[in-house]
């Protein structure tokens, strides 16, 4: 059985970080070992919220987790709250990085052109700097702008997707995947580029017309998901981006819904029968 290692926040409520990420993988077969960075009553988007600082739990964590030789199959690092975090994560993949540990970034920390609560520009330059240490990285393309420096566009050409990926690769990273990403009304989906093989992968499905806070985790927690079942990174994308359009879609039926993320809970069964088809 695989085992990763999950590292960001628990927000108690608000359905994202690692409250995502533990029943997703879990459902995937594989041990999820978690190493919260921080304890919030809710995620930042809500109006108030507590925050609980683990940072001076990181290293020591990591250190014992050295100490014990408990190695991981993957290190998956989400959502992470300050500079000091970066280093310390930074520093947490070196010790845990072998040939058999696959590196997982996902830079969550802006969406729809904007920063979440609490980040500057210069953060996420230095999430660029972790970023480089990275097999996957999945941003969405805000985070992908914000981490290049570059202008969030209105709209966008294929061509300048690859370009942007291919930045993205620049910074060190294997491959990176872009999220969220439509080039008709009615789709949307992951643009992918493998730097090794130098080729590009895009996946689509129905786009849905809602927007819900939380599906990034849920896509980066999928992908990791499958990739340890065994499925190539442009399978595990795809597996991905069908298993948050099912999320989605339950949330959309119900009508009691409230603002607190997607409804990944009742989609798990269909994650799980997902992950029995592989594309690639
Ligand atoms: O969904 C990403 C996320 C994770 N953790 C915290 C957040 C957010 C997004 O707002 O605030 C604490």
């Amino acid at each position: 059985m695989k085992r990763i290692l999950t590292v960001q926040d628990i927000s108690c409520v608000g359905r994202c970080s690692l409250t995502v990420a533990l029943p997703i993988i879990s459902a995937a077969g594989v041990e999820a070992g978690v190493l919260p960075t921080a304890v919030l009553s809710t995620h930042t988007a809500f109006p108030k919220f507590t925050f609980c600082d683990l940072t001076g739990e990181i290293e020591k964590i990591s250190e014992t987790f050295e100490e014990l030789s408990i190695d991981f199959d993957a290190v998956y690092t989400g959502y992470l709250g300050s500079f000091r975090q970066l280093a310390l994560v930074s520093d947490l993949i070196d010790r845990h990085k072998t040939d058999k540990c696959a590196v997982v970034i996902d830079p969550a920390m802006a969406d729809n052109g904007k920063l979440y609560t609490g980040f500057t520009p210069d953060f996420a330059r230095a999430m660029a700097g972790l970023c480089a240490k990275a097999d996957l990285v999945v941003p969405n393309l805000t985070e992908a702008c914000f981490m290049l420096d570059i202008p969030y566009p209105e709209s966008y050409s294929e061509e300048y997707i690859r370009d942007v990926l291919k930045r993205l690769c620049d910074l060190g990273a294997k491959h990176a995947a872009l999220t969220g990403i439509s080039f008709h009304p009615d789709k949307l989906g992951v643009y992918a580029y493998d730097s090794i093989s130098d080729s590009y992968f895009y996946y689509y499905n129905d786009k849905m017309p809602v927007a819900y806070h939380g599906t990034g985790d849920i896509f980066a927690s999928a992908t990791l998901g499958a990739m340890m079942q065994g499925h190539s990174v442009e399978s595990a994308l795809a597996v991905a981006v069908d298993y948050t359009l099912e999320c989605i879609k339950l949330t959309m039926q119900d009508e009691n819904r409230r603002t607190y993320g997607v409804n990944f809970e009742q989609a798990l069964p269909y994650y799980i029968e997902r992950l029995k088809k592989f594309i690639i």
